[in-house]
């Protein structure tokens, strides 16, 4: 089980993480989804670790670190650095599908496909990787959508969002989710889940929303287009003031029969979806962002109140949002 403690000071502790991180990365763009599981895991298992360590049998108890990872840790104790990270990251075409995946809206399938085009740099993405409109306002903020944001500026953008939402739909339920849900200092994006009661239609609040952001100059480029029922919206804002930048807004509205599915699912993290997921459909049953069934012929609706329900009905310990990050 994973804690929540993420201010690991130690420094051979930071080394080995920034390695297992890079592999991480490496694999990710390379479209190695069973590795990218495994070293995010492997990440999230040894930031929770809060002593210092100087050997790997401390570390066997740990859950998601294989032998081949210890034995890694073990290079990196002796030597500083994990020469299997130090190839993968010198490696001229992993560093090439790094920079095109991070590119907003392109998997590890469009990064290859660019590559066996010939194509190496951002400039030859833009001029002839084909972009789809959000890879091209991906790529027109790509310094910006890689910053991650202080939690503090995530608390102003919020209050502005809510202030809109509520002047709009005072039954609105505003609940900000993600990783700053999960209590991170620093938040990749901001995400917003709004729960609508079942008297109003859940669809309608985003696209009113979006209106009023856009002409006040909150909302400066939209990466997924949203039409007049749209019960999502991903785009990018900006606070009023001097050293303010451009940063990620994803909103999602429900309806109230969702609420502690859509909750759980918006808090993620992603990892922890899929691993409870898994868990789920062990048991089987399906967890989605609407609601947790049973499989089979009749597919019942578990009744899902609260997220503590959800735990329950899956037999598994309750784990608060800052307990979620694996
Ligand atoms: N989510 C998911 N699977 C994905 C992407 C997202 O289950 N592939 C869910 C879990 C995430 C939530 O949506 O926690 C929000 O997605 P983000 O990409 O905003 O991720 P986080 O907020 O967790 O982290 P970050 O700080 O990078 O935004
Ligand atoms: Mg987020
Ligand atoms: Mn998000």
């Amino acid at each position: 089980r994973v804690g929540s403690s993420y201010n690991n000071s130690y420094q051979m502790n930071k080394i080995i993480l920034e390695e297992f991180q890079k592999l991480a990365d490496a694999y990710r763009s390379r479209g190695d989804r069973w590795r990218t599981v495994a070293y995010d895991r492997a990440v999230g298992s040894l930031k929770s670790y809060d002593k210092e360590i100087t050997g790997v049998n401390e570390l066997k108890s740990l859950p998601h670190l294989s032998a081949k990872m210890l034995d890694k840790i073990s290079e990196i104790l002796d030597n500083g650095f994990s020469s299997k990270a130090k190839d993968v990251c010198n490696d001229e075409k992993t560093k090439v599908l790094e920079t095109f995946s991070k590119i907003w809206g392109t998997g590890p399938v469009t990064a290859q496909l660019w590559y066996q085009k010939g194509l190496r740099t951002l400039e030859d993405v833009e001029a002839n990787g084909n972009l789809t409109p959000s890879q091209k306002i991906g790529l027109k903020y790509y310094k910006e959508i890689q910053e991650t944001i202080p939690r503090q500026e995530v608390e102003e953008i919020m209050q502005l969002v809510k202030a809109v939402a509520l002047q709009l739909e005072p039954s609105v339920q505003f609940v900000p989710c993600g990783s700053f849900r999960r209590g991170k200092q620093s938040c990749g994006d901001v995400d917003i889940l709004l729960i609508l009661k079942d008297s109003v239609n859940y669809r309608s609040l985003i696209p009113k929303m979006i209106r009023e952001l856009r002409k006040d100059g909150f909302l400066i480029d939209d990466l997924v287009g949203t039409n007049t029922s749209s019960s999502k919206y991903l785009g990018l804002c900006k606070l009023k003031g001097e050293n303010k930048r451009v940063r990620r807004l994803d909103l999602f509205a429900v309806p109230e029969s969702y609420s502690a599915c859509a909750l759980m699912h918006y808090t993620g993290s992603a990892l922890f979806n899929r691993g409870i997921r898994l868990h789920a459909s062990k048991m089987n049953m399906h967890l989605s962002e609407c609601s947790l069934k049973m499989n089979g012929s009749n597919g019942q609706i578990l009744p899902t109140p609260t997220e503590e329900s959800i735990f329950e009905h899956l037999s598994l310990a309750y784990r608060p949002p800052e307990e979620r990050h694996v």
